[in-house]
């Protein structure tokens, strides 16, 4: 440690930077251990959305505003590290969104990626670039970067989807755009099933040539994924930390199904009791089955079906299950890999 200066060098030092600081110059030194830190600094906290407790505000809202004003109905999930800034955590965005019998939350298009990870009610749709696709609980549905989309609900039950965004990472780079059509509902182009009968089923088109990063594939069944998951379950040992983890990939290129988002569906069999494990990119978790409690740094979170948490960049956590336990969960880590930057320690 150096010495501690003279008040007078002190003094100094305050008057060099009002002077530079009318020049819009700042002194690093004063900053360069906020800035550049020994590990991860996140403002990010754990937290958990109990869906007892926001069912009925979703529900509320349903009553105070149709999807056609408001555009989206949706509750924003708010990291309490976060409050004000609309993310859940410091890289994503994450929300409730709920669309009644009857309604249509009308077709826009913007630069952030978004997906839909299905939480409750059946037989609602979502349409991308004219192509539906029928909603039910567990269903991952990709909504890429500038494409249209609207949503439509003609079943007879309310339904509820996570929406997770990286709107915080759009932001950050300043390549927001947003677009509405001046039409209501996109006009149904193709049959619903066809991007899962190209892509879906470990074929392709002779001629398929990408249109983008992100995956063409825009509907990943829950039915499928749960059943691969099982068939996991029956031939390995669970890894210790994770379970049984599958990501969700872009057929065409193997790698992740959205370019920054990375998304993960994963079992946690019965009694399974994890170790600790983390890695930089920060989750947002949404239990689809079985339940139990995640342990995250001194925060412990108990966990049901259809509740949603959080876990922080480089937080220890680990799992410990009653029931067989289903996971999916969404992060930056396609990001980070990119940019590599991504660490783990188990
Ligand atoms: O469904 O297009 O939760 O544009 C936030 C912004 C959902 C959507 C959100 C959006 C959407």
């Amino acid at each position: 440690m150096s010495a501690k200066p003279q008040p007078q060098v002190l003094n100094e030092r305050q008057d060099f930077y009002r002077r530079i600081e009318k020049g819009n110059v700042a002194p690093l030194w004063e900053v360069l251990h906020e800035l550049v830190t020994p590990e991860p600094k996140t403002p990010c906290v754990p937290v958990l959305w109990k869906w007892e407790t926001v069912l009925p505000w979703v529900l509320e809202s349903g009553k105070l505003i149709t999807a056609k004003e408001a555009e989206r109905r949706v509750l924003v999930l708010e990291n309490p590290g976060l409050r004000g800034k609309s993310r859940a955590t410091h890289s994503l965005y994450a929300g409730l969104q709920l669309v009644l019998p009857g309604e249509i939350a009308p077709a826009h298009r913007h630069t952030q990626s978004a997906l839909r990870f299905i939480v409750s009610g059946d037989g609602a749709y979502t349409a991308v670039e004219g192509e539906r696709v029928t909603m039910h609980v567990g269903d991952f549905i990709i909504t890429p970067s500038w494409t249209w989309h609207d949503h439509g609900n003609p079943s007879r039950e309310p339904i509820i989807w996570m929406d997770v965004l990286d709107v915080p990472i759009v932001e950050l780079l300043d390549a927001q755009f947003m677009e509405r059509p001046g039409v209501e509902k996109q006009r149904t182009s193709r049959t619903e099933g066809q991007s899962f009968a190209r892509y879906g089923n470990t074929m392709m088109p002779l001629d398929f040539k990408p249109k983008g990063k992100t995956s063409p594939l825009f509907w990943y069944p829950y039915e499928r994924s749960r059943e691969a998951l099982a068939e996991l379950a029956r031939g390995e040992d669970p890894h210790p930390s994770h379970g049984h983890k599958l990501q969700y990939v872009n057929p065409a290129t193997g790698g992740s199904a959205m370019p920054a988002i990375g998304t993960f569906l994963q079992l946690l069999p019965k009694g399974f009791s994890g170790r600790n494990y983390r890695s930089t990119d920060s989750a947002i978790v949404s239990c689809v089955e079985g339940g139990g409690r995640a342990r995250i740094g001194e925060t412990v979170l108990e966990f049901g079906p259809k509740d949603t948490f959080v876990v922080p960049s480089w937080m220890k956590h680990r799992f410990e299950v009653g029931a067989e336990t289903v996971l999916f969960s969404a992060s930056d880590r396609p990001l980070q890999l990119a940019l590599d930057l991504w660490r783990e320690e188990a």
